[in-house]
């Protein structure tokens, strides 16, 4: 693989900013471009009745750190292999800002332009977030289809969404993400045809699959708000159950369905492949103090998740917001375990589930030694092997420990000819300690908040 990296020094450049009326259709494009025609079969950017060829070009801003960019692109190959196609070629650059028409440099885009000529390729990816401005134009320059991070992942969410939640949460990020990069059609043609005041057959086109987008958007929508009613329905259901929910959270690809697998059965599909799992997946747990908990398995994050996916798939991520504890899974072999967690903080913030306490768990400590001596460095951390189990057991304890200690305990005096009371204490709460004093027993116990009102007159404090 051929990597260039040089500094932008060319400065020519189109004209920052083009206004939107500027742009005219690309034209005689062999490649069908993220602008081609808006409901194309599959929806999807990469084409995957054959692998295709990707060049991938990668910017590097300051503060410049050349194995980070690296990190990045290895990453944003995994993500294309993942979406159906190979890397031919990366190409890099560094620039103090983006180029606000083009992304990188005028000069570095023709050379991408050569590279995507000599290797025949069909799709170039920028790993970042393009405006449609400066998707649009270097789709003219290129001659080929020019996409962006975003609508790699957009490829891979809709390639691996099975339920009709699932689907429709795609699709709708997918047409977010289609809105303003719509172009009219024939614009040519309304040139000819156009008179000051006029509108073109072409415009007229652009009018009509807009509004067809957007019907289609607000259909979505409302589908998407009729699944939640149910999921609320269902989730109320939960909360009567009084079971604590325990959510597992983490990078895409870090084991959070082998880890829900090996301690349910659950039976989760895993796989060594991006964003496996998209629809989440609850099961019951008997955790080794006694208590059952629920155990949700959830879809994975990535650095710079599109927030059209976050927006789209709000609902999903909602038991995140509702979780007692959040079990976030770090692939501990991973080059970057630190950069994958604060990737997964960052979203976790952006959905407002950063209160939600936290338990880190490194995975696949059989695959690196490093992984125990890494996890000690995390306070509270665990290390396990979701695939051998090993530490897991030692996880269990911990999650156990950790709900129980989310109920704080409670010191009541209990009269001796209140058995009845002794005895719904027991039912309703965890017991830790009962002594006995001279006309009364006194309990310690942790309750559930809505529990605690029921035994008010005999609670004499917090305990210690
Ligand atoms: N060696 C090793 N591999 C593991 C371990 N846990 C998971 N894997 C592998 O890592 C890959 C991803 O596992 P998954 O459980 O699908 O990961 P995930 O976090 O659910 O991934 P997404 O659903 O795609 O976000 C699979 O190939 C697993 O077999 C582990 O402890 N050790
Ligand atoms: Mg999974």
């Amino acid at each position: 693989m051929n990597v260039s990296d040089s500094q932008d020094t060319d400065g020519v450049d189109f004209e920052p900013g083009i206004d939107d009326a500027d742009l005219t259709e690309p034209e005689a494009l062999d490649h069908r471009g993220a602008f081609g025609e808006f409901g194309a079969s599959s929806g999807a950017f990469i084409d995957r009745s054959f692998r295709e060829r990707i060049v991938v070009v990668g910017v590097d801003h300051p503060p410049y750190d050349d194995e980070l960019l690296n990190q990045h692109l290895d990453e944003m190959e995994r993500l294309v292999d993942t979406a159906g196609a190979d890397v031919v070629e990366r190409i890099t650059q560094r620039r103090v800002s983006p180029d606000a028409a083009m992304f990188v440099g005028r000069g570095k885009a023709e050379e991408v332009r050569l590279a995507a000529v000599s290797h025949d390729c069909d799709t170039v990816v920028f790993d970042a977030e393009l405006t449609p401005a400066q998707q649009f134009n270097l789709e003219k320059l290129l001659g080929r289809t020019a996409i962006d991070r975003t609508a790699v992942i957009l490829d891979i969410f809709a390639q691996n969404a099975s339920s009709l939640e699932g689907k429709a949460q795609v699709e709708l990020a997918q047409l977010k993400y289609r809105l303003p990069r719509l172009r009219g059609r024939g614009r040519a043609m309304s040139q000819q045809a156009g008179g000051i005041g006029t509108r073109g057959p072409g415009e007229t086109q652009l009018e009509v699959d807009r509004r067809r987008l957007v019907r289609r958007i607000h259909k979505l929508e409302a589908q998407l708000r009729d699944i939640r009613e149910h999921r609320d329905t269902q989730r109320k259901a939960r909360r009567r159950s009084s079971l604590r929910h325990v959510v597992i959270v983490g990078y895409t690809n870090a084991g959070k369905s082998t880890l829900l697998n090996c301690l349910t059965d659950a039976g989760v599909l895993v796989e060594d492949r991006l964003f496996a799992t998209l629809d989440s997946t609850t099961r019951r747990l008997q955790l080794p103090g006694g208590e059952a908990v629920l155990l949700t398995d959830t879809v994975g994050f990535v650095r710079k998740l599109p927030h059209q996916l976050v927006e789209a798939f709000a609902s999903t991520l909602e038991v995140t917001l509702d979780a007692d504890l959040l079990v976030h899974v770090v692939d501990g072999s991973s080059v970057d375990p630190e950069a994958e967690i604060e990737a997964v903080r960052d979203v976790l913030r952006e959905i407002g589930a950063d209160r939600v306490p936290e338990l880190l768990v490194f995975n696949k400590a059989d695959r690196a030694e490093h992984v125990h001596q890494f996890a000690q460095q995390f306070e509270g951390a665990v290390a396990i092997s979701a695939v051998t189990g090993d530490g897991v057991s030692d996880a269990l304890a911990v999650i156990s420990e950790r709900i129980r200690s989310l109920l704080a305990p409670i010191d009541l005096e209990i009269p001796y000819d209140r058995g009845d009371v002794i005895a719904a204490i027991h039912r309703s709460g965890e017991v830790l300690a009962e002594v006995p004093g001279t006309n009364s027993m006194r309990v310690t116990a942790r309750l559930e908040p809505a529990e605690v009102g029921r035994f008010d007159e005999f609670v004499v404090g917090g305990a210690a």
